[in-house]
This record gives C-alpha cells, structure tokens and sequence, in this order.
C-alpha cells in the first residue's frame, strides 16, 4: 500500500482512477494552501523544517524524514487497509458487513460527524498559528510544525470523504471548514475550545495534552464506525494523533522538572523570580484545559449520541474489546446529577449516556499522566502534588453548566465563584507573567530557562540537531 507521490495529490485509494473525484479535489487544493498561507503559522514559509511524511500505511515505516519547506509538505489521503469481512461491531445493525458507501437514512448524522470532526482540525493549525515566534527550542519549534501540518492532514482526510462520499453539499462542506475561523466572532470553529486562544507555551502543551487527547478518543470512537471509509480514515490519524499527545506530556514533564530544579535550588516554592512557572501556575491551567476539553465531549444525556451508537456510526472506545452486547437498548449506568447543594448521582439508561462514557475513559487517560509528573515531582523530594479538577468545575456544557462548583466538586455560590475563581483558573496576570517568559530560543540545542531539555531527539537525531533551518 505505498503512496504515489508523482502525483499531486498523494493517496492510497486510487484517486487516479476517479477524474470527477479528482478535479473537485485539486480544485479545494488552492483554497488549501492559500488558507495555510492567510491563517497558519505565521511568517513561516522560508523555513526548512525537519518533518515526517507518510510513505506508506504500513505498520512499520510509514514515514519519510527530511528538511522541507512547510507549504510543500505532501498533504495527502491515506486511509488503512480495509479489513477483509469487517462487520459492524455495535448498534441495530450489528453483524451486518460495514458500509463503503453512505447509508442514505444516516447521511445527515454522518456528515455533521465528520463535519464536527474536520472542523477542529484546521482549528488547531490557527489556534497555535502565533507560538513558531516565541520557541522554547528548535526542537520544540519542529514539533510544533509537525503537529500542525498533522492537523493540516487531518482535515485533508475528512475533506476527502465530504468530497468523496457527500456530493454537492459535501462540497460546500469543504469550502466552508476554510471560512470558519478559531476566535472569529462571526463565523467561529463549532466546538467551544477551538475558538479559545493558545499564544504561550505551556498553553500549546496543556493544549496537546488535553485537547489532542480529546481528538484520540474521538478519533477511536469513530473508528469504530459502521461506515467503513471513515473508519480506515481514522485509523491512520490515530497513528499521527500518537506524537500529538507525546508533545503535550513530554512538554509538561519537562516544565514540571524545571521547576522542581528551581525548587529545589533556591528552596521555595515561588520560582518566578527565577524564570520558572511555579506549580500552582501549573495547576490552574491544568483546571482550565482540562474543564473546557470535558466540554468537547457534549452532554451526559444525549439523543445523538445514542442515535449515533445505535445507527452503527460512533461506537464506544475500543468497542470490540468490551464484553456486553453492544446494542445496549437494556442496559443503565449511574451517572452525576444536581440536586439543591450537592452533587448526587441517579441511573439512567446506557444509550444516551454514550458521551458520559467516553468522556469517563478520557479522564482515566488523562489522570495516568498526571501520576507520571507526580512521581517526577516525588523524585525530587517535594511534596506537591497536581490533579485533575472534578467534572463539575468551570463547565459550560452538560448538567453542570449553570452551577458553580470548586475543583474539589463542592457547589458554591455566584458570588464565591466571582471572588475566588482566579485561585484555581489563570488570571489575567497568571497569562501576563507565562507571555513574559516566552522569548524566541533559535540556538541549536539551547532551551529557554523554564524548561528542562527533552530526553533524547527526534529520529535518532541529538538534541542540537538544525531541527528548523531559517533562509
Ligand atoms: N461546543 O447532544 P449534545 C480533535 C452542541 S478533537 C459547542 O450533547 P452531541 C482535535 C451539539 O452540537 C475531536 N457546542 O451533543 C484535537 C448540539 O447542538 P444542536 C473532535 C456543543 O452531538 C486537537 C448541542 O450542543 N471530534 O480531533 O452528543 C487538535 C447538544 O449537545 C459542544 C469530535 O468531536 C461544544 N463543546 O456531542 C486537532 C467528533 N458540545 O444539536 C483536532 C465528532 C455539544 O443542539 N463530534 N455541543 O445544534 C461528536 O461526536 C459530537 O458532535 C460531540 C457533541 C461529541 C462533539
Ligand atoms: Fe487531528
Ligand atoms: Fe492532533
């Protein structure tokens, strides 16, 4: 399954062979690059970044490295081989061979999924479309770029179904994920976090962690489907989405380690005179990212998201490895409810609760990365420790969106909220003094002061390896 790249637009799934398809997409291809141009990162197309490319599908050696200009990365259409007699795993239809073409009954519900889903990808490419002038390091500034062009990829993928599989509208799908912009008061990005801004760094990481770690179980639910193309699509993102995540850790580990080094050095917990971003300056945006990417995964009740599990389009994480029966039309789970001043919790049924659920299996997933920095901050024998807030703190979506709660989960008032809320969220001057520590570190090899180098470099190559050569 290698991936011809004699042709404009690289693919495995015989674009060649479908002139219509084709046309309609090297006629988006401009808008493309005019809009990487218009909105991505800025002042950027001189530079010759060290990136991956995706040469093949397979499991083993799918990427190219090499130095390139970012405008010329290869954005291609790669989906994973399909699997022989795949059946629809969950939902009415189970059983059932999957889809390779639309379902007509499902076709609305399909394309506001995938929609939904490419929308955030371009999102993220604005969101961060500032941070390439304040580099921690270039190995850093690499890693940003792959990212974004990862996520320029991304929504080459879900543009590719919309064109292949949606038609006319499909079409107009496409233009207007490229007239939606992050932050735009007119026309914004769909979901809530892809309009917030990220212009530090420890923001892009709380970003990469968190919010990147919304699009693997997205991405994994998804690739469940009963529809098979979006299924493939999403199983070779989830390879790309890896690195994505590995960003966001390794970029947190590496502050939370530095900061402990302050720590300890100069024997106080107030490192900011010393360059560093202290811990509870940690915590407050770990709060922030953590409460608004709950957010993402809409509400706890919701007739979408059992329609979506019963039509056999979303199915649940790593559906096939769960042991009931995977229609779900009898089964209850508990879930939180308010009740006066406190947090209760009632049984409802499973089908509607979908979101719940894998919101549930994002936080465990979360919460392990967190007993990574806490065990860091053990080993140098400080008695910190950070967490994730309870699902009902700072929320603007679901049966805690009108309450105000603490990040310990206890309910409090409007007021109490209006007078504390900048101990647990970053304050205006919280940002004001993380923006001032991001200053531009191009040297290779050196690292700002408020980060601890990363472990190794990218593919084998040392720490001050010229990962961005500027011209
Ligand atoms: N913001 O029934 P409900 C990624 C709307 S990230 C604004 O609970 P549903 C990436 C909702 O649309 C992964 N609006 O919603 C990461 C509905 O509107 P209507 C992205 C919201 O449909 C980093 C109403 O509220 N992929 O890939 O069950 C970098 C009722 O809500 C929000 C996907 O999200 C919100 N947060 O669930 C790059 C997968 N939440 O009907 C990329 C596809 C809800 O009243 N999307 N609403 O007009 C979905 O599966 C679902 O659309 C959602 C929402 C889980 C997001
Ligand atoms: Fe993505
Ligand atoms: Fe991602």
């Amino acid at each position: 399954m290698n991936i011809d790249y004699n042709e404009t637009i690289p693919n495995n799934v015989g674009l060649a062979d479908d002139r219509r398809l084709l046309r309609a997409l090297e006629r988006w291809q401009p808008a493309y690059l005019q809009w990487w141009n218009d909105v991505g990162p800025v002042e950027t197309s001189d530079f010759e970044v060290y990136l991956r490319t995706a040469i093949s599908v397979d499991a083993n050696g799918w990427a190219h490295y090499g130095h390139l200009r970012m405008p010329e990365y290869r954005w291609g259409i790669f989906l994973t081989p399909p699997e022989e007699n795949r059946q629809i795993a969950f939902g009415q239809h189970k059983g059932e061979p999957v889809w390779n073409d639309v379902p007509g009954e499902y076709r609305t519900e399909l394309r506001r999924l995938i929609v939904t889903q490419g929308d955030t990808e371009p999102a993220s490419v604005e969101q961060q479309r500032d941070l390439g002038r304040t580099c921690p390091s270039l190995y850093d500034l690499r890693n940003l770029f792959q990212v974004n062009v990862e996520e320029g990829r991304h929504l080459w993928a879900m543009v590719y179904l919309l064109h292949a599989h949606f038609g006319r509208d499909g079409r107009e799908e496409a233009d207007e994920m490229l007239e939606r912009h992050a932050g735009d008061p007119d026309k914004p990005r769909i979901l809530e976090a892809f309009n917030e801004s990220t212009d530090d760094w420890l923001s892009f990481f709380m970003f990469t962690y968190f919010q990147d770690r919304d699009g693997k179980f997205q991405l994994a639910a998804l690739a469940e489907s009963g529809f098979d193309p979006l299924s493939r699509t999403c199983r070779f993102m989830l390879t790309e989405e890896a690195h994505h995540m590995f960003v966001g850790e390794s970029g947190i580990m590496r502050v939370v380690k530095r900061t402990c080094e302050l720590m300890r050095e100069h024997d106080s917990e107030d490192v900011r005179p010393h360059g560093g971003i202290d811990l509870g300056t940690i915590q407050k945006f770990i709060n922030f990212h953590y409460s608004i990417c709950l957010d993402l995964f809409g509400s706890e009740r919701s007739t979408n998201a059992a329609n979506y599990y019963s039509m056999g389009l979303k199915g649940r994480y790593q559906e096939t490895k769960i042991d009931d029966d995977h229609v779900l039309t009898d089964a209850h789970v508990i879930v939180p409810r308010v009740e006066g001043d406190h947090i209760a919790t009632e049984e409802m049924a499973a089908l509607p609760a979908m979101n719940l659920k894998l919101r549930e299996d994002f936080a465990m997933d979360s919460q392990r990365g967190l007993n990574r920095f806490n065990k860091a901050i053990r080993e140098y024998g400080l008695d910190v420790e950070l967490t994730l807030p309870d699902p009902a703190f700072n929320r603007n979506i679901g049966i805690f969106r009108d309450i105000n709660a603490t990040p310990e989960g206890r309910l409090i008032s409007d007021d109490e909220w209006q007078t504390r809320k900048y101990d647990w969220l970053p304050s205006p001057d919280d940002y004001a003094f993380v923006r001032s520590l991001m200053v531009p570190v191009i040297e290779p090899g050196k690292m700002a002061g408020w980060i601890s180098p990363p472990k190794r470099g990218i593919h084998g190559k040392p720490i001050d390896y010229d990962y961005v050569l500027f011209h």
